[in-house]
């Protein structure tokens, strides 16, 4: 089965035009390399499936190239030791079932990815897909860097219906998105087909990686925020972690998801999708496949992986400013801006929140639980971000900060979905306006009163207090950004 036509964007069409096989040209063809970026698996990937395609077709071998960006958007030991163990894992797997090379570069991908593709005399680039800027604008500056033969074609793996087809605007809503992408279910919620390992060798070079060393390396220097031991990386685990939701928690999950004090509810996914290390659409298939036994859990939960998130990479894609205040639309930006002057009851400083230093217990928890567990529950990921418009002194600063917390610490930061929601939170972006009140203006609010009624907010608070004082007990340490052992807070 071949990779469906809409799912695949040409963004640069080279003078091979990749039409005929070798045997059959003028001029030689080269190998297909696939830089796989934004989706780090060898599993259910249309990427790799078309990359591999593309070189049986023109009788070429394939090759894998992955690039380590020097501090890719500050990520720290957290972030790249659970990319960078996964990656192990694959590189070793796809080379041994697959017999698919792997390899692995570090520096600008603008340079060592045209780099690799003169030494090898590719014909063809296959990327993945990431509506983020830098993303965005690295592709445009390789495509001007590589030989006019060169072709690249860009794979929306990581969205069911691929981002381009759904819409080619920003939508406004989750409802206004939501019949763009099920319309297409027919053609793009299928199966995948499996993989065979290549038989075309791959001319020899030496490409050994001291997975182990690099590894070392990349946690000592983004120790300030130390991994997790929670979360295994890899396809493998990821695998095991969405089998063992279908199994034993996707039942609760239309009851229980908003519910931080039973955070059992909900998949546990997210570092697993935000680092493609396992497909959205395989864990679609998986659920939908119980849509008969729990239909409304089912449904929640498709409608979250697969509407919001991909409603998330349609904001990133068609607005530039998706990571600041500007990126608000004109009712959230009139109404945040007419109560800019509004007095605050409190106000404070970012280390102060970095610290969990409020007056708000319930908030200090939050905060607690994405710094030393790497990972907010869901329902308290829109307090938190909506305390801090409470708490600082201007719309602008409160995303600025919210940004840079959730990146920082969250595994799964860095992704669309934490922009979105950023923006959801803070500025009303996908919400409907409310009732007009201080400094939200007439963006939704929320109250510790709310969630007392909504959850067992003292329960939820002292299973944070457990998460700190295991961080403790196993002695993971966190430094300060001095690389000094820095003081971990703790709940009043
Ligand atoms: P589940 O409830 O099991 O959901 C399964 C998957 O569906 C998630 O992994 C995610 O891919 C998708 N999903 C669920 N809720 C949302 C949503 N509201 N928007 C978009 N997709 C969703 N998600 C991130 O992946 N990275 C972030 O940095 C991030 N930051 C957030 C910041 C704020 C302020 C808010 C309000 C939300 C943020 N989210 C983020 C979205 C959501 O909270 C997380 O995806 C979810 O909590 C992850 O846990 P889970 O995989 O167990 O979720
Ligand atoms: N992708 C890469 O190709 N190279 C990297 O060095 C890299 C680091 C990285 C660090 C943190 C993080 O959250 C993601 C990271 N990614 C990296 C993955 C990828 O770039 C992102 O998931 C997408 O850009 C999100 O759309």
């Amino acid at each position: 089965m071949a990779v469906q036509l809409g799912r695949v964007r040409i963004l640069k069409e080279g003078i091979h035009k990749l039409h005929q096989p070798q045997s059959s040209s003028s001029s030689k063809v080269g190998p297909v390399v696939y830089w796989m970026f934004r989706d780090q698996r060898l599993r259910d990937n249309w990427a790799l499936i078309h990359a591999v395609d593309e070189a049986k077709r023109l009788d070429v071998p394939v090759a894998v190239a992955f690039n380590l960006f020097d501090g890719f958007l500050g990520a720290k030991a957290r972030q790249l030791g659970f990319m960078l163990r996964g990656l192990k894992q694959l590189s070793h797997e796809i080379e041994h079932t697959l017999h698919i090379p792997f390899f692995l570069f570090q520096g600008e991908a603008i340079d060592t990815i045209p780099s690799f593709l003169k030494e090898c005399e590719a014909s063809l680039l296959v990327t993945d897909f990431s509506p983020l800027r830098e993303v965005r604008d690295w592709k445009r500056e390789i495509s001007k860097r590589v030989s006019d033969s060169v072709s690249i074609h860009e794979v929306d793996t990581h969205n069911i219906v691929p981002m381009w087809v759904t819409s080619d605007k920003l939508e406004d809503f989750a409802r206004t998105i939501r019949p763009k992408i099920t319309n297409h279910f027919p053609d793009y919620f299928i199966d995948f087909p499996s993989l065979k390992p290549q038989t075309k060798k791959w001319v020899a070079t030496n490409r050994s990686i001291d997975w182990d060393t690099l590894i070392e390396d990349v946690v000592r220097k983004g120790a300030e925020v130390p991994e997790i031991k929670w979360c295994e990386p890899g396809e493998i685990a990821a695998l095991e972690t969405l089998n063992g939701f279908v199994t034993a928690k996707l039942e609760n999950y239309s009851a229980d998801r908003n519910n931080p004090f039973k955070p059992k509810a909900t998949s546990g996914l997210s570092p697993y999708l935000h680092f493609g290390q396992i497909s959205a659409q395989r864990c679609a298939l998986e659920a939908r496949k119980l849509r008969k036994v729990y239909p409304q859990a089912v449904d929640k939960f498709l409608d979250e992986l697969i509407v919001w998130k991909e409603l998330a990479d349609n904001y990133c894609y068609y607005e530039p400013h998706y990571d600041s205040f500007q990126g608000a639309w004109d009712w959230g930006r009139t109404t945040l801006i007419d109560h800019a002057f509004d007095k605050r009851q409190h106000i404070y400083t970012c280390e102060q929140l970095e610290k969990a230093q409020t007056a708000d217990p319930l908030w200090n928890a939050s905060q607690l639980e994405m710094v030393h567990y790497g990972k907010m529950h869901g329902y308290m990921r829109m307090y938190w971000a909506k305390k801090i418009l409470e708490w600082t002194s201007s719309p602008q600063e409160a995303v600025e900060i919210a940004v840079y917390l959730n990146d920082k610490y969250h595994i799964d930061g860095r992704d669309p979905n934490g922009y979105a929601g950023i923006m959801w939170s803070i500025c009303g972006v996908h919400d409907n306006g409310f009732q007009e009140r201080p400094v939200y203006g007439k963006i939704r609010s929320m109250s510790y009163a709310g969630c007392a009624r909504k959850f067992n907010v003292d329960g939820y608070i002292a299973y944070v207090k457990k998460i700190v004082r295991d961080t403790k007990k196993k002695g993971e340490i966190l430094l300060n950004n001095q690389g000094k052992q820095a003081e971990i807070p703790t709940l009043q």
